[in-house]
């Protein structure tokens, strides 16, 4: 039986928190969702701020079971990724046993935020996020050069017909990169081989991503 906590989940699936919800999902855990509307600020209010001094999402308040040992009440997690590790440590579940493949599950993890993610924000910060006078069009050639070179990577991983990025078994890693390799598609960003296009789709026929996504209200 998993461990049930209660969470609230600032963010949504159509941005950084659909890895937080996705992972919430994989560990059977019950959480809200609080849906802030980027384009309108509301990530930077004073309360969202008092939240997440950065104004930005994903944020998970954590309010502990009453089983747990707390000395501090609520907690608030702030960075997707360090979310996604804080949930599976919570949880037990999500990274691998062996020390071995843990160091590969991190060393995925490392890859996804520092070449994976960063080309792919730059350039939607460049194209649509940013004003105006602060976009720098010569920058997109670079960033969709550096992309697709993380994305050949990847698919050079899968290409043994392994399911997922450690082999059989589903990690915390398929859930950062897979939610990020969507994020990409989404918007058309590079371009996806054969083996990453099949995992993708695998991913998206997992129960967990299934009901994450069927959290998306329909007017969105
Ligand atoms: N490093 C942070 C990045 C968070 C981030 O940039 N979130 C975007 C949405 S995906 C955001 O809140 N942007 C609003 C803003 O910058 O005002 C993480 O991984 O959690």
């Amino acid at each position: 039986m998993p461990k049930q906590c209660t969470y609230t989940l600032y963010g949504s699936m159509l941005n950084r928190g659909g890895r937080v919800i996705w992972a919430l999902e994989e560990l059977e855990q019950k959480y809200e969702i609080i849906d802030l509307q980027l384009f309108k600020g509301e990530q930077r209010t004073p309360e969202f701020l008092q939240l997440n001094p950065h104004g930005k999402v994903p944020a998970l308040l954590v309010k502990p079971s009453a089983d747990e040992q707390v000395d501090s009440g609520n907690e608030i997690l702030i960075e997707s990724m360090a979310i996604l590790y804080t949930l599976a440590e919570r949880h037990q579940a999500l990274l691998p046993n062996s020390s071995a493949e843990r160091a590969q599950c991190h060393q995925l993890m490392a890859y996804c935020a520092t070449e994976l993610e960063p080309p792919l924000w730059t350039q939607a910060k460049h194209s649509f996020v940013y004003p105006e006078k602060r976009r720098v069009d010569a920058i997109i050639p670079s960033c969709l050069f550096e992309y697709q070179r993380a994305l050949n990577y990847l698919e050079a991983i899968l290409s043994d017909g392994r399911s997922y990025l450690l082999g059989d078994d589903f990690s915390l890693a398929d859930i950062y990169i897979g939610q990020t390799l969507m994020w990409g598609r989404s918007r058309k960003f590079g371009e996806l081989g054969e083996c990453c296009a099949k995992y993708i789709k695998r991913l998206k026929s997992r129960p967990a991503w299934q009901r994450a996504i069927a959290t998306v209200s329909p007017q969105n």
